[in-house]
């Protein structure tokens, strides 16, 4: 659509502005419709950036692949501009405001010739819900205009719902300006990693976005706005901003629990929030894999809502057995990046539950062949596919009101020390318990095995301030609501190893039993013990029937190994200490409370 779609001067004058800086060759205002869509995927087809994949095996499929520089969000390259340093806090890489938009206002001169610029309008959450955010991004890159049309409620409608509101502002190039008659290349962007700026200006508010296409660093809506610029807005606006998936445990009765739950990256959040309970009669439905807004409602209840309209998993890992629904999820309409081509025009990648074929395009177009020593897919290598088309979405995922949390849930990768499931003794606690999120390397990751990563709320890369504040956010809907009416919270660890390095628990459909119990602690009928780390459940109150674990496995992973924890304490402080005298004055009570139980 060559014509703005909207009278909003503040949007057309902004719009206008940037393309005078980034020198479009055109201007395309997205209207997100269908016809739209299959006109910049054949365009992208044409240009190499697309691949269109069987339409027998997968109809309305697409596979990208990137340069292999552009592959992941590159956190040392994300800033948050507050007027202030001390406001983006130690967890943030901070610039100062004027000096960034210089460096980015030279950047961006010229950076879109040849190119067209697409105006996409987007709105994160439902178009009626009461603390939605619209969102326009100015993008040269098809690719990104068709995973933002998947990823979030985009085009038309939007502006009509906008009007002359507010809007924020987001400006992303994937910086590769094209010479008079230069052939393009299928995956444009900076090369060169110091070149990359992913900046966030929450006092404008505004992103700006340079030289990366790929995921979080270029769909501006999911950590960019969703979670970085959205916690700020959030603080300020009594409500919180969260890498949190969203379910419903439905049991055998009917009745039905929401839970939000954060896990620091690689934790299985997808899994979990689409699993397959192996417990007869309990089913699990899906609202949200990623990202939950959350705010008090007005019978004094938190509410979840999950802002987003798609999935962007990661592929590797993903097969029938570890989440089916995600499976069934992505076998129409759906964009693969950095996965391998099949022979027969279909996609695979590493742990998919499938036979590798004899022969594949590897996620950098080259011949691939089992056992050449190389991966096939790259191990961040994406599905972007709508949530609708999960086989258990729940009916109620985009009510405008988001839905009522019975349970809270924190975890991460921890072989070691933290139980399976260790319920808070109060809000203060839990807020405590989340502040300790983190996750234990594998020796594959870093180098070194067992080094643990703190990763608090598992928001430490999309905090978008002072993660000191952050905590006494958190901390401060005690005082907001009836704290009867907060969500239980809960400390899960689905990771827990034996000494001889075996895991100690199953996982996947068999956490279901976990979440079993925390519903009845929920309801006030499952027993717990009483611990000097929270409660834990008394072995016979966990449903284990039908799963033949050795009885001392159990033990192992329902006690409180003292030691460890005394060390688990020690380095909790040491973690506030990068915070310096801004951490709650309540987490220092709960650590020296904590030090005092279990001494
Ligand atoms: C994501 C992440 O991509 O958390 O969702 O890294
Ligand atoms: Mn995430």
């Amino acid at each position: 659509m060559a014509q703005p779609l909207t009278h909003n001067q503040r949007l057309l004058h902004w719009v206008n502005e940037m393309a005078q800086l980034c020198q479009p060759t055109q201007i395309h205002w997205c209207d997100g419709s269908e016809a739209e869509n299959s006109h910049l995927c054949n365009l992208m087809v044409q240009n190499g950036t697309f691949t269109r994949l069987n339409p027998d095996k997968r109809p309305g499929c697409f596979l990208a692949r990137s340069h292999p520089s552009d592959v992941a969000r590159v956190e040392d390259r994300t800033f948050i501009c507050s007027a202030r340093r001390e406001d983006a806090g130690p967890n943030n890489n901070w610039a100062d405001p004027a000096e960034m938009k210089n460096t980015l206002r030279r950047l961006f001169q010229g950076s879109m010739a040849g190119r067209t610029m697409y105006v996409i309008p987007f709105s994160m959450g439902p178009l009626e819900s009461p603390i939605r955010k619209v969102g326009i991004e100015l993008t040269d890159s098809p690719y990104v205009v068709a995973n933002m049309r998947i990823m979030t409620r985009m085009g038309r409608e939007v502006l009509q719902a906008l009007g002359d509101g507010d809007f924020i502002p987001c400006l992303h190039s994937v910086g590769a300006p094209l010479k008079p008659g230069q052939t393009d290349v299928p995956w444009p962007c900076e090369p060169d990693p110091a070149k990359k700026y992913i900046v966030h200006f929450p006092e404008d508010p505004s992103i700006w976005s340079y030289g990366s296409g790929y995921g979080g660093n270029a769909l501006l809506g999911k950590k960019c706005l969703a979670l970085r610029i959205a916690s700020v807005a959030a603080r300020r606006e009594g409500w919180l901003a969260e890498h949190m998936l969203i379910l419903c445990l439905t049991s055998p009765q009917g009745k039905k629990y929401y839970i939000a739950a954060a896990f620091p990256s690689a934790c299985g959040k997808t899994n979990l929030a689409m699993m397959r309970p192996t417990l007869p009669g309990w089913k699990v439905t899906c609202l949200g894999d990623d990202i939950a807004w959350i705010r008090l409602g007005q019978d004094g209840r938190l509410y979840a809502m999950n802002p987003e309209t798609g999935f962007f998993g990661v592929a590797p890992g993903t097969s029938q057995n570890s989440n089916p629904n995600a499976i069934a999820t992505i076998n129409r309409n759906t964009i693969f990046t950095n996965v391998a081509l099949t022979p027969d025009g279909d996609v695979w990648w590493e742990d998919m539950g499938v036979p590798a074929p004899a022969s594949a395009i590897d996620w950098q177009g080259q011949e691939w062949k089992p056992g050449c020593g190389r991966k096939a897919a790259h191990p961040n290598s994406r599905f972007t596919a709508p949530a609708a088309q999960c086989p258990v979405i729940d009916p109620d995922w985009q009510r405008p009101e988001g839905v009522p949390l019975s349970a809270i849930l924190f975890g991460g990768r921890r072989p070691s020390t933290i139980p399976l499931v260790n319920e808070a003794l109060s809000w203060e606690h839990g807020v405590f318990l989340g502040s300790a999120c983190g996750s234990e390397t594998t020796a594959a990751a870093l180098g070194k095995a067992g080094v643990l990563r703190r990763d608090p709320f598992a928001m430490l890369p999309f905090c978008g301030y002072n993660m000191a504040d952050y905590f006494a956010h958190w901390l401060s809907f005690a005082q907001k609501t009836d704290p009867a009416k907060l969500p239980k919270i809960y400390f899960v660890n689905w990771f827990r190893k034996s000494d001889t390095d075996r895991w100690l628990w199953p996982g996947y459909g068999e956490n279901g039993r976990v979440l079993k119990w925390i519903c009845e602690r929920v309801e006030g009928t499952a027993k717990a013990v009483s611990t000097p780390i929270g409660n834990l459940p008394t072995p016979d109150a966990l449903d284990l029937s039908g799963l033949n674990l050795p009885a001392e496995d159990v033990q192992e992973l329902l006690s409180v190994d003292k030691s460890g924890w005394l060390a688990e304490v020690n380095n909790i402080e040491e973690y506030y200490k990068n915070y310096g005298d801004r951490i709650p004055e309540p987490l220092l009570r709960q650590l020296a409370q904590l030090r005092q139980r279990l001494q």
